[in-house]
């Protein structure tokens, strides 16, 4: 039975996955490495998956699923693509980690700032959390300021002064900010509604801000893409108050487009996160930005950050190889088509069934809300229905599509899916919102 009574659904029999549930719960918090996993949002107990094959992936019981959680973002070319397992096997044959630098450190770090050239220097670790906290120790080490901002509903990872109001797994637990979080580090952290620049330059105004950090198309909240004049005058903003603008891209980087959000909305922020697809599926991300402000990190500078894998050869390999097949030709015109193709549907078929939707899109990350909308900030992606989203969840989980388990992330096509799969994705939202939630 689910947390909010309703009987669990999804494949008619997953007794290995339910077996290993079990297990995993005896020895693993909620039975899982990371909570939005634990399925708890949506009334069903979380599969467990065995492997991923393209387009698709495969639970213990051996179901096969389309898949639109893309691991959250990084499977931009879908599971197991074969050169990207061909890059791993050959840095693999070299070893997996020296403690020491290599060459291979070097050509991530210029790849990234050739895609995005604001990153004129570039660090490189372990995960989007350690990205988006060191961009703030950065920015206070460099500002001489304490205080930052951040966006009601925006996740950046879990440090505590970003785990303030977060998105992504507290909002979907329904837990403001979270136990542990102390005032202390909370207090210098100030939490303004998306899309709104008059907040934004009230805090401002003080002169005090060292950063503000959003993500640059938010999807932590469900897919809820800033108003087009809201990039160029959020820079414009922090600019006049010496304030830096970290653009958190661990989503939208590569994801968007090959520059990035910040390509799209033609702004150059001062530092960017980025993870996810720059890891190829392993551990990776990095953060990178002006030179002056980078250039305070150790050992050159006063502003500390470490990692033991950081700069991982196995991931840089597994990256750098994604990030190479990205850069072919109509790459992103057919993500986005896929996307579209999807989202569209999903919003038609809603309509014909007579179910309130708002569908928000960019390229080949989108959000269906159960709601009428417009969404354009966290308060208003809250006004959805979950119970519905939670329905929407489980039949199309049992009609072999895997959907993000919660109403506040984004979904993502990837370049291994074909066209006939977008058209079974699009039949079983078909049949879901008609006959389960009609
Ligand atoms: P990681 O520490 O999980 O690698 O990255 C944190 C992070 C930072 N910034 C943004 C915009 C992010 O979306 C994330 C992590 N995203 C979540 C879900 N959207 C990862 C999934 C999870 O928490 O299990």
């Amino acid at each position: 039975m689910a947390d909010d009574g309703t009987a669990d659904r999804g494949p008619t029999s997953i007794p290995r996955s339910s077996a290993i549930f079990a297990r995993a719960q005896g020895v693993i918090p909620g039975g899982v490495n990371s909570p939005v996993r634990a399925c708890r949002q949506v009334g069903c107990e979380p599969l467990f998956m065995a492997r991923g094959e393209g387009g698709r992936v495969f639970d213990a019981d051996g179901h096969e699923y389309l898949d639109l959680v893309s691991s959250w973002g990084p499977l931009i070319l879908g599971h197991a693509h074969p050169e990207v397992l061909d890059a791993i096997a050959r840095a693999m044959a070299n070893g997996t980690t020296f403690g020491a630098p290599t060459e291979i450190e070097v050509e991530f770090a210029e790849t990234l700032r050739t895609a995005m050239p604001s990153m004129e220097r570039v660090r490189a670790v372990s995960s989007g959390t350690e990205a988006t906290m060191t961009a703030l120790r950065l920015a206070r080490g460099f500002t001489g300021r304490d205080k930052i901002l951040k966006i009601d509903g925006a996740y950046h990872g879990h440090s505590d002064a970003l785990l303030v109001a977060a998105g992504s797994g507290a909002a979907t637990l329904g837990i403001p900010g979270s136990a542990g979080v102390t005032a202390g580090a909370a207090r210098d952290t100030l939490v303004v509604p998306h899309n709104d620049l008059a907040a934004i330059e009230v805090v401002l105004a003080a002169g005090d801000l060292a950063a503000v950090i959003v993500e640059a198309i938010p999807g932590n909240m469900g897919c809820v893409p800033p108003d087009p004049a809201y990039p160029a005058r959020l820079r414009a903003l922090t600019a006049a108050h010496g304030t830096l603008l970290i653009y958190d891209e661990v989503i939208t980087g590569f994801r968007v487009g090959y520059g990035g959000a910040q390509a799209l909305h033609g702004i150059t922020p001062d530092l960017t996160c980025v993870g996810k697809i720059v890891g190829g599926g392993l551990p990776a991300a990095a953060f990178g930005g002006r030179a002056d402000v980078m250039e305070l990190l150790a050992p050159i500078g006063k502003v500390y950050q470490a990692g033991t894998l950081s700069g991982n050869p196995l991931a840089m390999a597994a990256g750098l190889k994604t990030l190479e097949i990205l850069r072919r030709p109509g790459t992103y015109e057919r993500l986005d088509r896929l996307g579209q193709i999807v989202a569209d549907s999903w919003a038609s078929e809603a309509r014909s069934a007579g179910i309130p939707v708002c569908v928000n899109r960019v390229g080949s990350m989108f959000t269906m809300f159960f709601q009428d909308g417009p969404v354009t900030d966290y308060a208003s992606a809250k006004r959805s229905d979950l119970q519905r989203f939670g329905a929407f969840f489980r039949g199309m989980r049992a009609r072999g599509v895997s959907l993000p388990p919660s109403q506040f992330e984004a979904a993502f096509t990837s370049l291994a899916l074909s066209d006939d799969d977008a058209g079974k994705i699009c039949e079983a939202a078909r049949d879901t919102l008609r006959l389960d939630l009609g």
